[in-house]
């Protein structure tokens, strides 16, 4: 049974006025705030970032505030629950928009959050993550985990604008976030893990025990778009089901890349309704291709190429793409699964 618990004004003024000198605070009048009953209630509200939006905001951000003096030119996705300026787009993802112009370099740093990218338009630029550098080309997803020192440049022609997405929120509230600057990384000369190592799913080097280092804890560090479209459209065509998703993982370990935050590629075929469960985690969408609409708690918003969208813990989601479409899913089911609680709930 469910107990009206007692208010705040049920208690005499001087009371609480002894209670706030010793630096002390009742329980029961923010019992429920804490713990909802039967599932939580979050001020995350489903948002849409239209690509169309925000892109000529970003390039005039190119235009006013030189790399030099940003470190960063992001614009940050803000979560409307939270309002303009959040750094967060759910209580646990950091998302947000980065240009980077022909010529320009962003300096090294490492930091104690960790980043993933997914490229949204543009072709030349490089990311070096402790000394591998990764070209970006359009919705790769490239990592770069906690504690690894990287750097940005732009060999090409045309503007290149990525999504980054960050477990911030999570290091900001534990107050461990914090950064270590340095200066450009010597880049080493060879092509990257997912063109030399790790080229084919099931595939990872051999290594001896004495002799050869073990696996590194981040053996892969760029998943290019090209690999994960084909594995998508060969799975939607042959596995009979609705929706077709893959997990971006560690190839060493099948796990999660990342410690907080997970990855999933998603095939939504046009004109199918698809009904996950309700989940416990929060996600961010980004859109690589296609047309549709996700129905987020009762309420439809439309999305095209190159948009992003949220949706809070145990939203009800129905997803409807017009046109194929292809989406990268960040979510936080790692970290979920690493404090025990992740859930599914049937509808
Ligand atoms: C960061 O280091 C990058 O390295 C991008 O590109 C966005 C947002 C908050 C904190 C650090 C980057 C970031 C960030």
């Amino acid at each position: 049974m469910t107990q009206e618990l007692a208010r705040l004004e049920d208690l005499p003024e001087d009371y609480r006025a002894d209670l706030v000198s010793a630096g002390v605070a009742p329980l029961w009048p923010m019992m429920r705030n804490v713990l909802p009953h039967n599932a939580p209630a979050p001020v995350t509200r489903p948002h849409v970032w239209a690509y169309d939006a925000v892109r000529p905001l970003l390039m005039r951000a190119g235009e006013l505030t030189p790399v030099e003096k940003a470190e960063r030119r992001v614009l940050v996705l803000s979560d409307p629950g939270r309002g303009v300026g959040a750094m967060q787009a759910t209580a646990s993802i950091y998302v947000g928009l980065q240009l980077l112009l022909p010529g320009e370099t962003a300096p090294a740093h490492y930091h104690t959050p960790s980043a993933a990218r997914v490229i949204v338009e543009g072709e030349g630029a490089y990311t070096v993550v402790n000394g591998e550098k990764l070209v970006m080309e359009e919705g790769d997803l490239i990592f770069t985990p906690g504690g690894m020192w990287h750097d940005h440049g732009h060999e090409g022609q045309e503007p290149v604008v990525w999504l980054d997405a960050l477990d911030l929120p999570v290091f900001y509230v534990l107050e461990g976030s914090y950064a270590v600057e340095g200066t450009l990384q010597a880049q080493k000369n060879r092509p990257d893990a997912s063109q030399v190592e790790y080229l084919a799913a099931g595939l990872a080097p051999a290594r001896t025990r004495d002799g050869d280092a073990p696996a590194p804890r981040y053996p892969l560090m760029r998943y290019p778009w090209k690999q994960v479209r084909a594995a998508l459209d060969h799975m939607a065509i042959h596995s009979g089901r609705e929706i077709a998703e893959l997990d971006y993982v560690n190839p060493e370990t099948g796990r999660s890349v990342l410690p907080t935050l997970g990855f999933t590629a998603m095939l939504l075929p046009a004109g199918e309704a698809v009904r996950p469960p309700l989940r416990s985690i929060s996600s961010v969408f980004h859109v690589v291709e296609g047309r549709g609409a996700t129905t987020i708690n009762g309420v439809r918003h439309e999305w095209g190429p190159k948009d992003t969208f949220s949706a809070p813990v145990f939203a009800e989601i129905t997803h409807e793409a017009t046109e194929t479409a292809r989406l990268i899913r960040i979510h936080d089911a790692p970290l979920q699964e690493k404090l025990g609680y992740y859930e599914e709930r049937a509808r």
